[in-house]
């Protein structure tokens, strides 16, 4: 087992919560990292994942080059295209997005990235990506042209994630979208958790403290948070060490 995979599955072994902070280079202000960063450093974060939907060619590149000068955080590329591969960052998540019918984004994309990827030093990390209506249009949704799977299809969402996980997926990503209104319902996260045996990622929509237990009580073994910090950095003030 590679070691980023191997910390987040020892983690969940043994009921260690999980945080990362996700930094979209498409909104995030580069003259911003140092400040930012050592925020993060001072909070409960594991982890500092980078990606977005729509991001210029090099930004991630420039920008998780930037953030490794100021943090030992383990930098993690939540990519949503080829061109977000680099590096500088210490893995990736190589996400099949299993929700949607779509294959570019089940296997055409992973095919058009192997030639990078074999020159990348990079922890490679299959990732079952599942997103699930979060009382918004996403992003994702609208870039991947997929639909979200409905909130109330409990057994597709169950199943969906089972699957991936029959397919050989490492990693389990329940998402309700960046910015999502609603963050996913105790009960989808505990149904879902109660199916796995591989750890299971939650993230889309998660403003607070309460909003971030509860998914952790309900069975994540790790958080992605982006928005909030993006909207007011205040909330680390709550997260701190
Ligand atoms: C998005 O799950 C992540 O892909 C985080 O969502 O930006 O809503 O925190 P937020």
């Amino acid at each position: 087992m590679t070691k980023i995979y191997k910390d987040i599955f020892e983690a969940r072994n043994n009921g260690n919560k999980l945080l990362a902070v996700l930094i979209d280079p498409d909104k995030f202000s580069i003259k911003n990292t140092s400040a930012f960063i050592k925020k993060v450093n001072n909070s409960k974060a594991t982890h500092i994942f980078v990606g977005g939907s729509a991001v210029d060619e090099d930004a991630t590149y420039i920008l998780v080059k930037e953030i490794k000068a100021y943090t030992f955080l383990p930098i993690v590329l939540f990519p949503g295209d080829v061109s977000q591969i680099t590096s500088e960052a210490d893995a990736l998540l190589f996400l099949s997005l299993i929700s949607g019918r779509n294959p570019d984004y089940l296997i055409g994309k992973h095919v058009k990235s192997v030639s990078v990827l074999k020159q990348a030093d990079l922890e490679i990390i299959s990732t079952g990506y599942i997103l699930i209506e979060g009382g918004t249009v996403t992003a994702t949704s609208q870039v991947t042209k997929t639909e979200p799977l409905s909130r109330k299809g409990i057994q597709i969402i169950i199943d969906t994630a089972k699957a991936g996980e029959f397919l050989g997926l490492k990693l389990m990503y329940l998402e309700a979208g960046s910015g999502a209104k609603i963050p996913l319902s105790q009960e989808i996260i505990k149904s879902v958790k109660d199916e796995l045996t591989i750890p299971l990622i939650v993230g889309g929509g998660i403003r607070n403290k309460q909003q971030l237990d509860s998914a952790y009580n309900a069975g994540a073994d790790l958080v992605v948070i982006g928005t909030a910090f993006e909207e007011d950095e205040s909330f680390f003030n709550e997260l701190k060490k």
